[in-house]
């Protein structure tokens, strides 16, 4: 073999001894803009409004499966921006201006459908809470008003009137405007804007190590399709941010749970809005085709099993038949499950990392769907500008350091 000084500088510490790649290759120019981990909706949302509102259009987005996937294929789709304290109204309800006029932007029916989402109180603590959320909500200029026991009835007559159950109705908050949108289509809708902006999208392509220079300054990814260049990476991979973030030594304060939900057989339309409660760990809406969607809690131990614990299914459909008596008699046609990644406060991480030119957006937790247009805005300002967009300034990775956390009961619509 030859080997010349020269030639270990010019090719690096030379090709394929087995080194680090960013002692063999230690300046390689980008090949990408930015490169983006994570093929689901925030992530596909983050390329597209990086190159529709900062031009910046060199982008790739690497997803190890297929579009959407992930928890954005496999949630319940519910919409709302009912958060407690100003840093999570603010970004909530950011997404939901952006869900207005989401199919207009991207031609393309995401679905979204302002069909209400009422979530109920069964007891006086649960009364307090939600109209504190009410009085939160309106003073933020955002709609949520309190309905009585009897108007909750009125409003969704296929509840359970019994008084003499474990959980009774003691009314509930309304936030009209809240409802659903189509999850597949929310994905698909960003990739086809991001690709007609000219985004690369690859499926099938899995990040297996983050590249860093001698400074330490991110240069690539290593992926199952081989090596990728990249100037910024922003790491978008729900429920394995932990896993990917150690490829650059970072370690982040998130658990990964599963979360698991199931769809009836299709019925005639019965349920007027979505209907939460977080007392009894369920939730139930309708979708267009009629099937009955309904949500179960996270289980009670960490996991990356997409399925989720029979006994957690089997509890919700016990709590879904104590508060809609009616649906005793349904047939249940399949249930799966997600991972989700959930932060101590249970507010999502939106920001720069301590290695240069690594961005992360995750924690959504169980409630990251309503937020995708409003996180993929946010976080390609951040990568854009390498500062934070002042909507994700409060939800930086800084803040489990300082301990100014964001303590969002209302993240958790589901049982944590
Ligand atoms: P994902 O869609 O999971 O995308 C991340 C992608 O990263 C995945 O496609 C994954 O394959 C990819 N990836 C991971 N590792 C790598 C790697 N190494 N290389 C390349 N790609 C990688 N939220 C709500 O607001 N409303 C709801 O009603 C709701 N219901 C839910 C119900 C269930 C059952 C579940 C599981 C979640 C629910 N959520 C809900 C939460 C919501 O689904 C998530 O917060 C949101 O979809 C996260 O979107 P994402 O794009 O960040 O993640
Ligand atoms: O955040 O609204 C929500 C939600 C509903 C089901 C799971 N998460």
């Amino acid at each position: 073999m030859k080997f010349s000084l020269i030639s270990l500088l010019k090719e690096g510490l030379t090709g394929n001894r087995g080194w680090p790649r960013q002692w063999r290759d230690p300046a390689p120019k980008a090949a990408y803009d930015v490169v983006i981990v994570g093929g689901g909706g925030h992530g596909l949302a983050t390329a597209y409004y990086l190159a529709k509102e900062h031009g910046i259009r060199n982008v790739a987005v690497l997803e190890k499966g297929w579009l959407g996937g992930g928890n954005t294929g496999r949630n319940t789709t519910v919409v709302r921006s009912n958060y407690l304290w100003e840093e999570s109204e603010r970004l909530y309800e950011h997404a939901m201006k952006l869900w207005e006029t989401l199919s207009d932007d991207l031609n393309y029916n995401v679905m979204y459908s302002p069909r209400g989402v009422l979530m109920l109180a069964h007891s006086i603590h649960d009364v307090q809470v939600g109209k504190r959320h009410v009085h939160a909500n309106r003073l933020a200029g955002i709609d949520n008003e309190w309905l009585s026991r009897e108007e909750v009835l009125d409003f969704c007559p296929i509840l359970n009137p019994a008084t003499d159950i474990r959980y009774p109705i003691a009314g509930g908050a309304l936030q009209r405007r809240g409802g659903t949108a189509r999850h597949d289509a929310v994905a698909w809708g960003y990739a086809r804007g991001a690709d007609r902006f000219g985004v690369d999208i690859i499926q099938n392509c899995e990040v297996k190590g983050i590249i860093r220079d001698a400074s330490g300054k991110v240069i690539g990814v290593e992926t199952t399709r081989g090596y990728i260049g990249a100037g910024k990476v922003g790491v978008v991979a729900a429920g394995h941010t932990s896993v990917v973030m150690g490829m650059a030594g970072v370690r982040m304060p998130l658990e990964s749970y599963p979360l698991q939900a199931l769809v009836s057989e299709p019925i005639k339309p019965i349920m007027p809005c979505v209907l939460m409660s977080n007392a009894i760990h369920a939730y139930m809406s309708q979708s267009d085709k009629g099937e009955l969607v309904i949500g179960a809690g996270t289980d009670q131990y960490v996991s990356y099993s997409q399925t989720g614990g029979l006994q957690i299914a089997q509890a919700t459909i016990e709590a879904i038949c104590e508060l809609f008596p009616m649906t005793r008699r349904l047939r249940m046609l399949r249930n799966w499950g997600g991972i989700v990644d959930v932060t101590p406060d249970r507010s999502p991480i939106i920001g720069k990392t301590p290695v240069e030119g690594l961005y992360v957006n995750c924690g959504w937790g169980t409630g990251g769907f309503k937020a995708t247009p409003g996180s993929g805005h946010v976080f390609a300002a951040t990568i854009a500008k390498g500062e934070p967009h002042p909507i994700a300034a409060p939800f930086t990775l800084e803040r489990f350091t300082t301990g100014r956390l964001i303590d969002e009961a209302a993240a958790a619509a589901v049982a944590h």
